[in-house]
């Protein structure tokens, strides 16, 4: 994987520390658009335009908040190709509903971050909240830009849904820190993980971390009670990739997430949100994985399973979701 360093491509860098433990590092654009005069970065319909990849769990937080807010028309999309190699993320286009970039047409990812920064230095990132009339990055980390959406961008959602309601927001915000480090990085930091311990730490967090929330779910329909909330989509990204994905190239292979009963419904039933359900491209996420991470699956070999039926499936005793709006 490369990085860029004084605005240069480089793949001769490391993202482990020494004892082996893979280290994420923080994002580098945080803006925001906003709704007031004379904002750096103004609201407005067409003018903002998101990059993603369908593999990406992060990439893939933004969309659904898109989705469910019905904001397709007022920002739109770039879809990558999966297979992320020395180039980092491309725009090439022979994988079914790759895009190209649709604003710039750039070849790769890393020529949008060198147009916004000609001396950026960092990762080269999806998701990215593109200002098509300044040509730059407003924001490229996941958790900011559906906190953007949801607030601001409401002014231009067709739907009233509201997944950052009034009087859980504390709540919502302490359970997506919560989950953060054990679940959502902690399957990254035991697939990326170059020692036994560093593994072994990762492996065993990350399953605590479920039993827990799956425990807190037997109680709760959603991680913030009631109500579908940010946190749920921060946390079903994971999920829906967990059995296909993490728990056989990353190695997070105590449990499958279907092993899990109050979690395995949880997913099914975020899964099959119509508004979330065409976010979800499972070829995509296979093919991202094992073809883009050489250390972990040299040859490239991307395995023919799961059979995904059980996404299909429903537990139809369980009530119909509650989500908010306003
Ligand atoms: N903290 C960022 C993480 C984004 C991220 O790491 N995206 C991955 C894809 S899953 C990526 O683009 N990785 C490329 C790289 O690190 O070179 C967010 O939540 O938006």
């Amino acid at each position: 994987m490369g990085t860029m360093v004084d605005g240069t491509w480089r793949t001769d860098t490391w993202i482990r520390d020494n004892e082996g433990r893979f280290e994420r590092e923080p994002t580098t654009f945080h803006n925001r658009v906003r709704s007031v005069p004379d904002a750096a970065f103004p609201l407005a319909a067409g003018r903002y335009h998101l990059y993603v990849s369908y593999a990406c769990p992060w990439a893939h937080r933004t969309l659904i908040v898109r989705s469910m807010l019905g904001l397709e028309d007022a920002i739109d999309v770039s879809v990558v190709h999966p297979h992320m190699l020395e180039d980092g993320w491309s725009f090439e286009t022979d994988f079914a509903n790759t895009t190209g970039d649709q604003v710039m047409g750039k070849d790769f990812l890393r020529q949008l971050y060198a147009h916004a920064d000609s001396d950026y230095s960092g990762r080269v990132t999806v998701p990215v909240l593109w200002d098509k009339e300044r040509e730059t990055i407003v924001n490229n980390e996941s958790r900011e830009i559906i906190r953007n959406f949801g607030t601001t961008f409401r002014e231009l959602a067709t739907e009233s849904v509201d997944l950052w309601p009034d009087g859980v927001r504390d709540d919502v915000d302490e359970v997506i820190d919560a989950i953060y480090q054990p679940i959502n990085n902690g399957v990254y930091r035991a697939g990326f993980a170059t020692s036994q311990s560093a593994y072994d730490e990762a492996v065993t967090e990350l399953f605590e971390a479920l039993e827990k929330w799956n425990r807190h779910l037997s109680e709760n329909r959603y991680l913030c009670g009631d109500l579908l909330t940010e946190a749920d989509v921060c946390m079903f990204t994971t999920l829906l990739r967990f059995d296909p994905v993490y728990y056989g190239h990353f190695k997070c292979n105590l449990r499958h997430v279907y092993e899990f009963d109050n979690l395995w419904n949880y997913t099914l039933e975020l899964y099959q949100m119509p508004p979330i359900q065409k976010t979800c491209h499972l070829d995509h996420i296979k093919t991202h994985y094992y073809y883009s991470h050489e250390s972990i699956n040299p040859p490239r070999v991307i395995p023919k399973g799961p059979i995904l039926d059980r996404l299909a499936e429903h537990d139809r005793d369980r009530l119909p979701g509650h989500i908010a709006t306003r």
